[in-house]
This record gives structure tokens, C-alpha cells and sequence, in this order.
């Protein structure tokens, strides 16, 4: 395919060694790619009279301007490119956020409920990068941070809202894209709102004025940092103490990093060491969260659907690690209600054996109306949100169902 665009199988040869140098003689070029000098020489002849190539005494240089050089350098780097840096749509969405934080210089950075590190290493270095730029930048923690957050701002301290008094410009939404996640926060008409995150669209995205969000991506940190990389920001220790902290988290330890992530820690390893970065995430589980586990233990509603055990439970707390304690013990899904006053909180995880067979996100969808809420999150790990926690037994019913349409077996009921 390639071939038939470039033309032979030489040519591709050395327009590839030319991409990837910076500088180049000719006889370097016949060196490297093993093309005989007289058809190097053609070839850059060619190259020269359509301005491809320019000359630089007796180096040759690709001519960056040229209106070939873009497409050329993506039909062989295009995966690379749109990985690792933003892609032209994010970029795009870029352009479109710098003119009005530039021009406003202020705004408040949103991080999502129970704060996790991803979303607070996010924060941090969003806002130290922008200060850069001279863009002035509040974090606010509508409802709370979590215990590893509070332990890596013991490192370096960040002052963190937990209210704000007065309205900004712009509203960045941040790891997040749901109301119900920011603490139902009011974002005034007049403001702009960003979105920054990794998780499925949520009910603010179609009102963002801008948003660089990307769902294969394993944590918003990369995002963050392709975006300080694009606007050329100089990322300094603390900026990579902070990403590194949302990278090592949102990918379980590097469980499930990819490539891209490997490189990305590689670059910000220059001034931080990953030991420091793991124990500082290392938070031993405090009581609390293991009384609230053998409570929801004890309250356990199982279902054998085929193969697959599925179980239900309710907390006052700490929904998403008994969900991840249960499918890590024994069970292929876990949906936890954690039901208050006038509040409901679910929280579906699912063992990775099931991943691109169901979608826990689709799963909740059916019970929105139900609680009164929405539902957002990954396929392997979703949550919902909503206002009416006298419903859990009709949501049990709806899901089950739900599950035994897209498992296309019935569900058996464990006593
Ligand atoms: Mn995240």
C-alpha cells in the first residue's frame, strides 16, 4: 500500500532514513539503507527539485515546510505521532483553550470526588505548567481527596479548595466528565468549561467549550503531559513527581501500561526515582475500609450466570475497593449501592477476563432513570450516581437482567 503511493521499495528506504535524521550526507544515506550512491543521489535530486529536501552545504536536511512533509512523515510515524504527542484533534482543542486562559489568566482546576492521585497529580501539574504562562489556577476538591493523595501533597504541598467563594472564567474539569462526580459543582453559564480526562463521555461533555479527552489512554496524567510537551512547558521534577504519581496509580503499578506509558515514565525518571513514587502510593488500608469490607461480606447477594459469579452488596462506604476486594477474591462482577439520605452511589467492577465482552458502563446505563443519576466510568470499572437510594432493589432486578441479555445465559441465585 505504501508502495503504491512512494513508489519502490528503495525509495521508502531512504525517505524513512530521511525522516529520521535531523542532518544527512549522501553517502551516510547509502551507507545506512544499503542503496547503491547513484540512485541516492536521484533520489535526492528528486527530492530537492520538489522542495522535500533541502541543501545545507554538503548536508541535507528534510524541509519541514515543505506542504508534503506532514503527510509523508505520517504515512510512517502516524501511530507514533498521535500516541505519544496529541493528536490533531486534541490539538486542536488545544488551540482552542490557550487564547481564553491566556486571555482571562485565571481559572479553577475541578478534581473528581475522593480525589485520587491521577486526578490530583493531574491538578498539580496542569496548574504549576500553566503558571508557566503566567495563567493563575485554583484546585478545588469539591468532595474531598483520597488517602494517597493526602499522602503524596505531604511530598510537595498544594494548597487544595474544598470550597470556592467566588466564580471563575473557566472551569477545567479534570479526570472526571459527570456532575455527580464533582459534587453536583455549579458552573455558571457565562464561564467556559474544559474537560481533561480519560473515562467515558459523561454528562458535561457535550457542554464543554473545549476538551481533550481520550478514552484508550490509561491515565489523564499522559494527557497532561502531552499537553505541557506541546505547549513546550518545561517540566520540571515536581511537574514529573506529580504525573508520575497519576501514571503509576491509574495503570495498577504499570499492570496494565502500555508502550506509551513506559516511555512517558522513562522521560519523567530523569528527576524522580520510582521507588520514592511507590512508596508514597503505598498506603496501608486502615480499619475503616476493612470493617466496611467484612460488612459488605456478610451482606453478600450471589448469582451464578453460567460460569460467571455475580454479586451484589451494600456499604456506607468505600464502595470501589469492596467491588475490587470481590472480583479479586472470587467473583467475575461486583456491584456495590452505598445509599445515603437523599444519595446513592454504585460501584461495578469486573475481573479482566471479561474485558471486550461486556461493558459495565452500558450495564449501569439502564438504571439511570431509576436512581435518578447517571453512570460513567470505564468498561472494567464504572460507577453511577444519582438521587434516589430507595431503589436498590429494582436496580438489582434491572441489572441482572441486564447482564443476562448480554451474557445470553439466565442467573441463579447462590444460597
Ligand atoms: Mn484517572
Amino acid at each position: 500500500m505504501i508502495e503504491n503511493i512512494l513508489g519502490s521499495k528503495t525509495k521508502i528506504k531512504i525517505l524513512q532514513f530521511i525522516l529520521k535524521n535531523e542532518e544527512f550526507s549522501i553517502k551516510q544515506l547509502s551507507n545506512t539503507t544499503n542503496v547503491d550512491l547513484s540512485i541516492c543521489i536521484k533520489d535526492i535530486n528528486d527530492f530537492i527539485s520538489s522542495k522535500f529536501v533541502v541543501k545545507n552545504n554538503n548536508q541535507y536536511l528534510v524541509n519541514k515546510n515543505n506542504e508534503h512533509y506532514d503527510s509523508i512523515f505520517n504515512l510512517f510515524f502516524k501511530e507514533n505521532t498521535i500516541k505519544f504527542g496529541l493528536s490533531s484533534r486534541r490539538k486542536k482543542e488545544l488551540q482552542k483553550m490557550m487564547p481564553v486562559l491566556l486571555e482571562h489568566k485565571s481559572a479553577v482546576i475541578v478534581m473528581h470526588h475522593n480525589a485520587d492521585p491521577d486526578s490530583l497529580g493531574s491538578a498539580v501539574a496542569l496548574s504549576r505548567g500553566l503558571a508557566n504562562l503566567g495563567i493563575k489556577t485554583d484546585i478545588l476538591a469539591p468532595a474531598g481527596i483520597s488517602k494517597q493523595s493526602a499522602n503524596i501533597l505531604k511530598t510537595y504541598p498544594y494548597p487544595i479548595l474544598t470550597k470556592i467563594e467566588k466564580t471563575y472564567p473557566i472551569y477545567i474539569v479534570i479526570d472526571v466528565c459527570s456532575t455527580e462526580q464533582i459534587g453536583n459543582l455549579d458552573i455558571p453559564k457565562e464561564s467556559k468549561l474544559f474537560i481533561i480526562d480519560h473515562h467515558k463521555k459523561g454528562n458535561l461533555y457535550d457542554t464543554a467549550f473545549a476538551k481533550i479527552t481520550d478514552m484508550e489512554s490509561h491515565s489523564t496524567a499522559k494527557l497532561v503531559y502531552q499537553i505541557l510537551m506541546e505547549l513546550k512547558i518545561n517540566v520540571t521534577k515536581e511537574i514529573s513527581f506529580f504525573l508520575l504519581c497519576g501514571l503509576v496509580a491509574d495503570t495498577a503499578f504499570f499492570k496494565i501500561a502500555d508502550k506509551h506509558d513506559f516511555e512517558i515514565t522513562v522521560q519523567l525518571l530523569d528527576t524522580n526515582k520510582l521507588e520514592d513514587i511507590f512508596s508514597i502510593l503505598w498506603v496501608p488500608e486502615d480499619v475503616s475500609s476493612r470493617i466496611a469490607k467484612v460488612k459488605a461480606f456478610k451482606r453478600l447477594d450471589a448469582y451464578k450466570l453460567g460460569d460467571l459469579i455475580l454479586v451484589f452488596s451494600r456499604t456506607g462506604s468505600f464502595e470501589s475497593q469492596i467491588a475490587l476486594t470481590l472480583v479479586r477474591s472470587a467473583c467475575n462482577i461486583a456491584i456495590v449501592f452505598n445509599t445515603k439520605n437523599d444519595d446513592i452511589r454504585i460501584s461495578a467492577r469486573m475481573r479482566h477476563d471479561l474485558k471486550g465482552k461486556l461493558d459495565l458502563v452500558q450495564i449501569l446505563k439502564p438504571i439511570e432513570k431509576l436512581i435518578n443519576g447517571s453512570a460513567g466510568g470505564h468498561d472494567m470499572a464504572a460507577s453511577a450516581n444519582g438521587k434516589n437510594p430507595k431503589c436498590v432493589r429494582d436496580a438489582k432486578s434491572v441489572l441482572i437482567k441486564e447482564l443476562e441479555t448480554k451474557l445470553k445465559c439466565k442467573s441463579k441465585a447462590l444460597n
